[in-house]
């Protein structure tokens, strides 16, 4: 029996390289090795405002460019969350058994609200919950996962244990999986920012749709320092950001990038590190085009991998429930 792998990804904003690097390329090379499951978090993305036309176009963007990244929906599972109801049911359930003081330590809801101060929803609060029941809901052994969101996953383990003590063995405990190299890609026009989709600074984040004279663009703009020797170095975030995302698009050894620049400048590490990302990027480009020519394609996808997974997560609901004495 195959472990599973479950991770999820939010149709808001434009997915960038970050994405890429340190998500989508750890899943398509996981994918023949785990049972997976990738789901475009469609709920979580209504945690803040949303236009509804946009968002329903974005949620079939998004699996488009998991699929054209080259995650196989012949192998792994690729569903839309909303697209499965038991997804918002066992939230509810969860929820009651989630102490608020679990809830209130989440740092990202504390950055996340602080810009929105009394507007911000309750279900932003609540966003860990759902992302629990993701998780849970499918027996998950494993949570690949970046830095940014290695304690929601810790709180879902914690979720399913007392769950299960509460109420006898139901629930699988996952565990976070964060992948090492390329884990954090950070702004270009702000290294010390993460590359991030729902900043809109135009600058920070290379996007898996931009064209190669945008992407050229925005890395010769890039942020770096006054110094002048090319190497891994992580106290200058700047230079230390454009090798690393040169080391993950090359595949290149550290010792074998810094001698390649050795003696060279800035400009020339940006220039190679565009044609470097517009090549990399290019086949998965051509396979979105392709992919989206005919809409109804994705669609069917879809509606493929929802009738994968459903069974198991309707097996999960159902035995929740019992031990809970709903029904
Ligand atoms: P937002 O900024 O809107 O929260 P995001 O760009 O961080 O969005 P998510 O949907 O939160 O993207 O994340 C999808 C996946 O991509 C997650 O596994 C996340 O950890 C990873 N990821 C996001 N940003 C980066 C980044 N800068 N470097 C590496 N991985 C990233
Ligand atoms: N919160 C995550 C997306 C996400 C997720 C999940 C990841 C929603 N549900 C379940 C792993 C497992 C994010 O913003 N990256």
């Amino acid at each position: 029996m195959k472990k599973r792998v479950f991770s999820g990804i939010q149709p808001t904003g434009d997915l960038h390289i970050g994405n890429y690097l340190g998500a989508i390329q750890h899943w398509v090379k996981i994918q023949h090795e785990y049972d997976c499951i990738f789901c475009v978090v469609d709920l979580h993305a209504i945690t803040v405002p949303q236009e509804p036309k946009a968002l329903k176009a974005k949620t079939r963007e998004v699996a488009a460019l998991l699929i054209a990244s080259g995650i196989d929906p012949k192998i792994a599972s690729v569903l839309v969350q909303s697209h499965i109801h038991e997804h918002s049911e066992l939230t509810w359930i969860l929820n009651c058994f989630i102490p608020m003081g679990w809830m209130r330590r989440m740092t990202q809801f504390k950055e996340k609200s602080q810009k929105q101060k009394e507007e911000v929803s309750t279900a932003l609060f609540d966003y860990p919950a759902l992302m629990a029941a993701d998780i849970l809901l499918y027996d998950t052994d494993e949570v690949p996962v970046g830095e940014d969101q290695k304690q929601h996953v810790e709180l879902a383990r914690d979720v399913a244990q007392r769950f299960n003590s509460i109420c006898g063995d139901t629930l699988i405990v996952p565990k976070a999986v964060i992948a090492e190299a390329g884990a954090r890609i950070m702004g270009l026009d702000d290294p010390t920012q993460k590359m991030s989709k729902s900043e809109e600074q135009p600058g920070r984040a290379i996007n898996l749709l931009d064209s190669p004279d945008d992407m050229r663009n925005k890395i010769m703009r890039a942020t770096t320092d006054s110094l002048r020797e090319i190497r891994f170095d992580e106290s200058r975030p700047g230079v230390n950001n454009l090798l690393v995302i040169y080391e993950q698009f090359t595949g290149q050894g550290r010792k074998e990038i810094e001698a390649r620049f050795e003696g060279k400048g800035y400009a020339d590490l940006k220039r190679e590190l565009a044609e470097v990302v517009v090549e990399g990027l290019s086949p998965m480009q051509a396979r979105y085009r392709e992919l989206t020519a005919d809409p109804s394609h994705i669609e069917r996808l879809l509606a493929e991998g929802a009738g994968k997974v459903r069974p198991i997560a309707e097996k999960t609901l159902a035995l929740v429930k019992e031990r809970v004495g709903l029904g």
